[in-house]
């Protein structure tokens, strides 16, 4: 017999731990995905080239981008309202919070924490707005967990800058219209705008991923790029720089991972619940109840998680390794999520026809950028002994 049944985030009533402001936001942003993302997403994601402008402008309407900021057309949002934001959105597809998080809470955020006042009057209000797109330039082919060694280089000549430098893997950069490209100087590291096209720099798509292909993701490569001072993000000094803006970026992720997660399991659910074999629902088998219990729990103490740093956040109490913390269990427990789900699909897990390979996939990239799993554990360690144990 059929009893009732409760949704994985409705089991512990957590939206009743959501103001209604909050609640609010999360509706208008679930309502954007399902008319205008999730319908279109899986073609996006097979293609590999999806229309970030169209999307970048689309966010940028409903207040999205950059809306954890405040002035220069920013929504100036809380962190909570935020963080739910990334999970519908990734619910949808890790590639659009990608999106968003990387013009945002990398792109944006650098400007507006570090930029002089002519470079935020200058770009903010157009990047709110989706009609501008930036990028974030801080791993190098030889250098993703290890920034601190970059060899891009910037050096004076006359009143100008020189860049020399490439800069891999970077979201947004085959559409973006100005980069934020980190490099060392004789002064340490520093941040340079650099808006593109530039004479000197390349940027080329990398269109062989086999993860996140409803992404743009490119190279920069920089020959000898003259700017002018005005380029040189003045406040931004050294790597701490640099990881300070991570640091927005990847509480993002704590939320989003929650939402792929989310998605899988609704949709597992309501598979198990339908697939029949042996004459009766798998989800009426023991072993799949455990491992949908399993799951369910995982998901809503992430919930628990990402709320509470969204909390803290929101009362100026985030600390970098809270964010570690937080990357670390929610992305990890998301992709086994994925994975889990995906053979609770059987075959049909790996048809594009369901998104639970698509988010298993996407999750394998989140799982690496914005520090790897390895890093954040790192971290944590060093938080709990007092020891480095990078190098
Ligand atoms: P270390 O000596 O530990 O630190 C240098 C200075 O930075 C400070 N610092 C931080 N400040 C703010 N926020 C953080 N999270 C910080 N982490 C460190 C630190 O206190 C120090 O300050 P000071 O005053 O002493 O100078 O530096 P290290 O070279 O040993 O490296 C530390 C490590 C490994 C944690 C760091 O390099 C790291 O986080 N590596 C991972 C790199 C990474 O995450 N790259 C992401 C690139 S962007 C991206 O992936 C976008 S994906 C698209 C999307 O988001 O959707
Ligand atoms: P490596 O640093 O070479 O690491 C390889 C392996 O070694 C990992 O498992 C790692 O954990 C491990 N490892 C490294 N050091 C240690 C250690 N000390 N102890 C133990 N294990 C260690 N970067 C940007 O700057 N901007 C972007 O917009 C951006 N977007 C991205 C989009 C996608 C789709 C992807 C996949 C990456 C993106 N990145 C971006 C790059 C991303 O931040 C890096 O891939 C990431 O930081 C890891 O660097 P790496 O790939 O060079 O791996």
């Amino acid at each position: 017999m059929m009893a009732e049944r409760t949704g994985p985030l409705q089991l512990l009533d957590l939206d009743s731990l959501l103001s209604e402001d909050e609640r609010a936001v999360r509706d208008l942003v679930r309502r954007i995905a399902d008319d205008t993302i999730r319908p279109y997403v899986a073609d996006w994601f097979a293609g590999g080239d999806p229309p970030v402008r169209e999307l970048a402008r689309q966010l940028g309407t409903a207040g999205l981008l950059g809306m954890r900021l405040s002035g220069y057309g920013c929504a100036g949002a809380s962190a909570v309202a935020y963080g739910l934001t990334c999970m519908e959105l990734e619910a949808a597809d890790s590639g659009v919070r990608s999106l968003a998080s990387v013009q945002g809470s990398l792109a944006m955020y650098a400007i507006w924490r570090y930029g002089s006042e002519e470079q935020k009057q200058e770009w903010l209000p157009r990047m709110a707005a989706g009609e501008v797109i930036g990028c974030f330039g801080l791993t190098e082919p030889d250098h993703g967990s290890d920034p601190g060694s970059m060899t891009t280089r910037a050096r004076r000549d006359g009143a100008d800058w020189v860049l020399t430098g490439d800069k891999m893997w970077i979201t947004n950069a085959p559409v973006a219209d100005v980069a934020v490209i980190w490099a060392r100087t004789d002064q340490g590291i520093r941040g340079f705008l650099v808006p593109l096209p530039t004479p000197g720099v390349t940027v080329s798509r990398i269109s062989d991923k086999l993860s996140l292909r409803a992404s743009a993701t490119g190279e920069i490569v920089l020959d000898d790029v003259r700017l002018p001072q005005e380029a040189l993000l003045p406040g931004a000094e050294g790597l701490k720089a640099a990881l300070s803006c991570l640091n927005e970026a990847r509480y993002g992720i704590v939320w989003g991972a929650l939402g792929a997660a989310r998605d899988c399991l609704e949709t597992t659910i309501e598979y198990a619940v339908t697939r029949e074999q042996f004459g009766r629902p798998i989800a009426g088998f023991q072993l799949t109840q455990a491992k949908l219990a399993d799951m369910t729990v995982e998901l809503d103490k992430g919930f628990l998680l990402a709320l509470h740093l969204g909390r803290l956040a929101d009362t100026g109490r985030l600390r970098p390794e809270m964010v570690s913390v937080g990357k670390l269990n929610n992305v990890r427990e998301a992709l086994a999520i994925a994975r889990e789900c995906r053979a609770i699909l059987g075959a049909n897990g790996i048809s594009g026809a369901y998104p639970v390979m698509r988010h298993a996939v996407n999750l394998e990239s989140v799982l690496t950028y914005e520090g790897t799993s390895e890093i954040h554990t790192l971290v944590i360690g060093q938080r709990l002994t007092g020891l480095s144990a990078f190098t």
